[in-house]
């Protein structure tokens, strides 16, 4: 098929939906745990890797085959794995590249499990981990270890919307030959992609953006055919996070709507952050894309828009946050993000609970801290609805 340049063709096109047999002008569901061989030989030399075709849906299933070819495409990789989870990603991503004695480089502001599975499980494999602020990347030189082997970054990080300069932190990991891995989740390959700014592997939880309708758990990783062929054959055979085949369907339906669903996002997050930073009960708003936000200019550099989360602080603390969440009718009071919905919830004691309170507040995750996930529902709607929220909420 022709190649096209814009982003928004290739979200619809660049899959090979209709080149199934009877011609289906969408990836047929190939539900099947495992494929039948002709007859031994066939069996052998497929798992000799001598002879094309599938053989066990762990190891390779064509609705997923499907999928990572085309995210592969929009992030701008040569290849790409599908995964149970945004969880199966990172672990996979990540161990497949550290070894007992080597030493991670990670952000300190990660979504709750990320940060608990870096502190809390790789030590037990003898991996050493530091966590630094890497709005100030000589924290990452400074951290920096001949035993570096990954450099692990969330931008914009879950929740406090901080962002980290993709292009300056790749220089750093060649200079030290580690591998660059960004959590692409909260912007999408419509809005950033980092592979292009020079990082090694992208990863993402699809169960946000790209699935989009709040209905999959799924992850991706997207890299270069060399990693993305280890991966698969180590981390991902072994371990064994691969994506169902109906949710790896799931993810090529949402991302026929991703850039439509994105734009709609933005425009409706710009109008939230703006009504929430003129309120007088709002003391603080976090969002990139206001010109107070300390890095509006990176974002603006690295960034197509700015994305759909907003955290922000209330006048009141922990106890005004809480009676708002309380008080919301049309948001929904959920965990997650990126859905249709707008769905709004407290960091301290839901996605970051398991982040130590001193490692959390050192990270900006206080405990009035609010985040909203804004969606595509009317944005006269949703501030309609956190206005009666504001005002109820003393
Ligand atoms: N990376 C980021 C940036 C995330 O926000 C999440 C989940 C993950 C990875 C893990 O993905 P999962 O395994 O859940 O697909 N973030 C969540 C959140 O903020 N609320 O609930 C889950």
């Amino acid at each position: 098929m022709k190649k096209y340049q814009d982003f928004a063709t290739r979200a619809i096109h660049s899959d090979e939906g209709h080149k199934n047999e009877l011609g289906a002008l969408r990836t047929p569901i190939y539900q099947s745990s495992t494929f039948v061989f002709d007859n031994v030989q066939q069996g052998a030399n497929r798992f000799a890797g001598e002879e094309e075709g599938y053989i066990y849906t762990r190891l390779g299933n064509p609705t997923q085959a499907d999928l990572e070819k085309q995210i592969a495409d929009l992030e701008g990789g040569e290849a790409a794995i599908a995964t149970a989870s945004g969880m199966a990603a990172t672990s996979a991503a990540v161990l497949q590249f550290l070894s007992a004695g080597d030493h991670l480089i990670a952000s300190d502001t990660l979504y709750g499990c990320t940060h608990s599975f870096f502190e809390e499980m790789l030590p037990r494999w003898n991996i050493e981990v530091s966590f630094v602020d890497m709005t100030d990347l000589n924290n990452v030189r400074k951290a920096a270890q001949n035993s570096t082997k990954v450099i692990f970054a969330e931008t914009p990080a879950n929740p406090t919307l901080d962002l980290v300069d993709i292009a300056e932190l790749a220089k750093i990991s060649d200079d030290i030959s580690s591998r660059l891995i960004i959590d692409n989740t909260f912007m999408t390959p419509y809005l950033q992609r980092p592979l292009e700014m020079g990082a090694d592997i992208v990863i993402h939880s699809a169960t946000k953006y790209i699935g989009g309708h709040g209905d999959t758990i799924a992850g991706l990783i997207i890299g270069s055919e060399e990693d993305i062929i280890e991966i698969r054959e180590s981390t991902i055979k072994d371990i064994g996070g691969i994506i169902a085949p109906f949710n790896a369907f799931l993810l090529l339906r949402g991302i026929k709507t991703l850039c439509i669903r994105m734009d709609r996002i933005c425009k409706n997050t710009r109008k939230v952050a703006e009504y929430l930073n003129a309120h007088p009960r709002v003391i603080e708003v976090y969002y990139p894309g206001l010109t107070s936000h300390p890095q509006h200019e990176l974002a603006k550099r690295q960034m197509e828009d700015f994305g759909g989360i907003i955290a922000f602080e209330l006048e009141g603390g922990f106890t005004a946050g809480r009676n708002l969440m309380n008080e919301v009718e049309l948001c929904v009071l959920a965990v997650s993000l990126g859905d249709v919905d707008t769905l709004i919830q407290h960091p301290a004691s839901m996605t970051h609970y398991v982040v130590p309170e001193e490692e959390r507040l050192e990270a900006g995750i206080t405990d009035s801290l609010v985040r909203i996930s804004v969606g595509l529902e009317s944005v006269d709607d949703i501030i309609a609805d956190l206005d009666q929220a504001l005002e109820a909420c003393h």
